[in-house]
């Protein structure tokens, strides 16, 4: 909860995500990180929740933000990126806050590369969305808006 009382979600997104819209289309779609930041908000404004909405391209920024989500939001909306595939410590921090995290991937990363097939992050998450491009992040609003109300 925030200070006015008003539910609250992180939407977090891990590096090169700023590049959004500017390169790849192919696999990333045309829409930007603010394009993105806009949908979440609108979904959540919905149901009456508002969004904290962060990208970095470094690990322990990403970290800190997990940890000080501790009980100042339903939950966590969270596509790390390239961390996805190599950060044990991005799990850890997750696992440490016991907040619902939906992992999400614009695209569908089973279709990619081998060594995007592995997550560190699916295992601590509460649910994962891939390949539905970035109607993911608003997929994921709506899951930890569904799961908080349980
Ligand atoms: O599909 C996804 O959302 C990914 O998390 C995106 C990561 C990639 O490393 C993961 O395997 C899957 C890459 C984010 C880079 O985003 C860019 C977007 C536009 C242009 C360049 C990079």
């Amino acid at each position: 909860m925030s200070e006015n009382n008003t539910p609250r979600i992180l939407v977090l997104n891990g590096p090169n995500l700023n590049l959004l819209g500017t390169r790849e289309p192919e696999i990333y779609g045309h829409e930007t990180l603010s394009d993105v930041e806009e949908l979440c908000r609108a979904a959540a404004g919905k149901s009456g929740y508002e969004i904290e909405f962060l990208q970095s391209n470094h690990e322990g920024v990403l970290i800190d933000a997990i940890h000080a989500a501790r009980g100042a939001v339903a939950g966590i909306v969270f596509n790390p990126g390239a961390f996805t595939h190599t950060s044990v410590a991005l799990a850890d921090a997750i696992s440490g806050v016991q907040l619902p995290v939906i992992e999400v991937h614009i695209s569908n990363v089973h279709r990619r590369e081998a060594f995007r097939h592995h997550s560190y992050i699916s295992p601590v998450a509460a649910s994962i969305i891939v390949g539905a491009g970035v109607n993911g992040y608003v997929l994921g609003v709506q899951q930890l808006i569904h799961l908080a109300g349980k």
